[in-house]
Order: C-alpha cells, then structure tokens, then sequence
C-alpha cells in the first residue's frame, strides 16, 4: 500500500524566515524525485526545493508569502508504490550549488527535501518568480483560468524568461526531465522575433539607446539600496504597459459639493458601524455605473488584438500606497455593494496590503482600476493603465473654487478626474463622455439610483 511523507524544507544554510515566492506543484500532481516544488528567496539568493521522492502530490502545505525555515513542512506525498529506489531513499541532501545538475545533489542527510542554492550576481538581487500581485499584469495574471507557469526550469533560467517577458509555459523544453534550459529561452525569443510584430507578439518592445553607464560616486556619496521584490515586479508591469499601451489621460473635475455635505452628515453613522467614510466608495459607486452604461470600458483585448473581450463582471481594483510598494487589491462585484459595504472593503484590504497579509486571490481579476490620491494632494495626474485592463481613474484632491453661476461667481468643491486609457480600445470622444458621466453622477448621486 503507498504510504504518505511529509516534505521539510531541508537544511538551507544560514536562511531562515524564507519568502515561498513560488509553489510549483498542486494536490494531484505526480512528481518525480529531484523535481522542484517550491521556490525560496531570501535577501540573497533564490533557492529551489526539490522532492527526494517520486510520488503524488497530496496536499499543499505553504503559500506563496510564508515564511518558512529549515523543517517547515510543504507538502504532503503520496510514495510511489514499493520498488521505487527515490521513494525509498533516506531523506534531505544537503543544498547543492545552483550549477549543479538536476540529480547530481548531495548525499542525503535529515527527512526533507534537498534545497538549491543560486548565487545571485554581484549587485543584483535574484527577482522571484511569482508575486503578490501587483500593477499591470500580463493577460494570464489576471486570468485565473489560464494554465499557470508550471515548466520545470531552474531560479535563473526563471529570472532570464522574466527579464525577457516571456512566459516559460509556452518554451519547449530540451533538457532532461523536460526542464527548460537557458537555450530554450534564448531560441524561443529568437523564434518569436523571426515571426515578427505581425504576429503581435508584444516582446523585444522598442529598440532604444541603451543608457550610458554612470559612476555616481564621482559626484559625490551615495547608497545602493536594492529594490523589494514587490517594487521590482511592479516596475517590470508598469513598464510593460507603458511601452505596450498607447495611452491618453482625459482630464476633468466632479463638482462634489452636495457630495461632501452627503458625506460629512453621514460619517457619523459611518463611524458608528466602525467604517471610515471618504469619497473612494461613492467613486467607485459612480465609477460602476459608468462601466455599466459603457462596458467597452471593462474590457481587454484578446492577443490577436482582434477582439474585445467585454467582461461582465465589475471588478474594481484599488491601487494602494504601502510602504512596500504599489499594491492593486480587487473589490468584487463592486456594482451589487453599499457605500458602506464599499468603504469597509477598501479598508480591510488596504489595511491587508500593508500588513502584506493579501493573498494573490485578492489581486487578481480587476476590471478596472482607481488610484486615489486625494488623501496625500495634487492637482492631477496621468496614471498607467494596468493592462490588460483598458482605463484607470486617477482621483486628486477635492479643493475650493470659484465657478461661475447664474453670473456670479461662487464657491465650489471640485474633485479632480484623471482617466487614462487605451487609445486603441477607447476613443477620445468615448473618453470624455465617459468623465462627463461619472462627474455627473458624482455631481448628484441621486442619478445613480435612477
Ligand atoms: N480629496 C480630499 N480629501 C480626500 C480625498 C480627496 N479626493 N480622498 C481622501 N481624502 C481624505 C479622506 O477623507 C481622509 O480624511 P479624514 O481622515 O479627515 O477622513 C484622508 O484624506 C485620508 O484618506 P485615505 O487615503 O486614508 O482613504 P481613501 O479611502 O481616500 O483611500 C487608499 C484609500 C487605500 C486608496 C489610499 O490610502 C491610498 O493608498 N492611496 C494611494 C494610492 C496610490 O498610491 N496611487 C498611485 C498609484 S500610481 O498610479
């Protein structure tokens, strides 16, 4: 009869409190002895955790964002039946170098899995291999259908594929066990560029000048602070849109003077029922009605870029400010929620984002995005779509000012829009009827129960 084992994080040197920034098997997955199941990062180095035995995958025993040391259980695993010699094997190997070959790990000391070790480059910080997520993901990110990146390829062919915007599921595989080598990555780029931007493949980007290389320290003292991993994804997103999308930003102000009186009259009872009350939630209100009337705003395009994919769903992602980085927690089916019901969501996920207990669940899927300055200042700003979506709000702070009313003029407080989108899905026209609506709607919130 097959027995079941329990996999240790085996004796991963001076490490301990390890980020899992990957786990690369799920209950039900056959694996093989010396395949990888999980990924680790510390502030050093990469390191990937391979099975000591063959068997099925039971159940999985950390998320990605645990902290996990030497002995810390990840999964549980059915054996392979009798006869197997990995399954019979004595436990934990001690960590092998990262260029050791698959197979070629130590000999076996303690019950767990044998961990890898990659040294990461001079003055580089190896970049994980999966995230919380965060701004402006590839399609599949978001798409939870989507067959995940579950190819077998060691922390540095990982970083190489993501440097490269490529996505390791779809590279042939020529190394043994199906792993995916360097070379794959590099013949596939290849592969990808022969067939040319006809096909739409949105890698290699534009070609620019590379920037000269500068020695600061020349012009006087300072200080290389590397960058978290959440920063580091979050810029490899942003600048994937930022060169993919071809973005706009329509400008315009709500008049939310009775919106603010409404407001204030009801913070009380807000308060009472342990919610905070800001403009955030009734934008999101007017913001869903907007997407209601116009769906071709919560919308992407599929890869050929020959169709619209129109979603209908309103899920509204919510970017916020933690000390971290840039964070997009998704409210869902923000359009069936109260303002109250809304206002306690955004609360309960910002205060999840920078306490970093969001799960990825909690990031993935938005339709549409809203990042809300008003609390910090600024008068208006250009922000990037989170692609795949197609549109973001950029929300500023509600100042005073003079409008001019049945001749005269008179005091008002105008919150100021700012709605970035993408020129190919959205037109200028669209764009300003759309900001005409939502200020409307915050204008005079009766309309939204019309
Ligand atoms: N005008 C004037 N005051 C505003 C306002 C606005 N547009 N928006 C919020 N405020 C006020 C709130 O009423 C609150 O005041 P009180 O404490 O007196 O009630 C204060 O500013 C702080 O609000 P908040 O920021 O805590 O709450 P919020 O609901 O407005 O926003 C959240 C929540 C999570 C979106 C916000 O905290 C945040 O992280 N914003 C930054 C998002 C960001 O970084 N975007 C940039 C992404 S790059 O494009």
């Amino acid at each position: 009869m097959a027995s079941e084992r329990e996999i240790l994080v085996p004796d991963i040197g001076d490490f301990a409190d390890v980020d899992v920034i990957e786990v690369l098997v799920a209950p039900g997955d056959r694996v093989e002895a010396e395949d990888s199941l999980i990924t680790l990062e510390s502030e050093k180095a990469t390191l990937e955790i391979p099975s000591p035995a063959a068997g099925v995958v039971k159940e999985i025993l950390v998320r990605v964002g645990d902290k996990v040391s030497e002995g810390h259980p990840i999964v549980r695993l059915e054996l392979a039946e009798a006869g197997d010699a990995a399954a019979a094997a004595p436990p934990t190997p001690a960590p092998a170098p990262r260029s050791e070959p698959q197979g070629e790990a130590a000999a076996p000391r303690r019950e767990a899995a044998p961990a890898r070790q990659e040294a990461p480059a001079p003055g580089r910080e190896s970049a994980p291999a999966e995230l919380p997520r965060s701004f402006a993901l590839a399609p599949s990110d978001l798409d939870e259908s989507a067959p995940r990146s579950r190819a077998h390829a060691s922390p540095s062919v990982r970083r190489l594929a993501r440097e490269l915007g490529v996505d390791l599921s779809l590279v042939p595989p020529s190394g043994r066990k199906a792993r995916v080598l360097k070379e794959d990555v590099q013949s596939y780029v290849k592969s990808m560029l022969a067939q040319g931007a006809g096909a739409g493949v949105p890698i290699a980007g534009v070609a620019v000048a590379r920037a000269p290389e500068i020695d600061f320290a020349k012009f006087g003292p300072t200080e290389l602070q590397p960058l978290n991993r959440v920063r580091k994804l979050s810029a490899a997103n942003l600048h994937r849109s930022w060169v993919t999308v071809p973005h706009v930003t329509q400008f315009d102000t709500a008049d939310v003077t009775d919106l603010e009186e409404f407001r204030k009259q009801q913070k009380e009872r807000a308060e009472a029922e342990g919610v905070k009350l800001t403009f955030l939630p009734f934008v999101v209100k007017a913001v869903c009605r907007a997407l209601l009337e116009m769906p071709h705003f919560n919308s992407s395009l599929d890869r050929t870029g020959e169709n619209l994919i129109v979603k209908r769903y309103l899920h509204i992602g919510v970017a916020v400010d933690t000390d971290h980085g840039l964070v997009v927690p998704v409210v869902r089916n923000a359009d069936r929620k109260g303002v109250f019901e809304l206002a306690r969501e955004v609360q309960e996920l910002s205060e999840r984002a920078r306490t970093r207990k969001l799960g990825l669940g909690d990031m993935q899927g938005a339709s549409f995005s809203i990042s809300s300055l008003g609390g910090i200042g600024g008068t208006a700003f250009t922000p990037i779509v989170n692609h795949p979506e197609v549109a973001i709000l950029g929300v500023s702070r509600m100042e005073w000012r003079p409008v001019w009313q049945d001749g005269a003029f008179v005091p008002r407080r105008v919150l100021p829009l700012s709605l970035s989108y993408d020129h190919r899905v959205i037109d200028g026209a669209d764009a300003a009827r759309f900001t005409t609506r939502l200020a409307g709607l915050l204008g005079d919130l009766r309309l939204l129960v019309l």
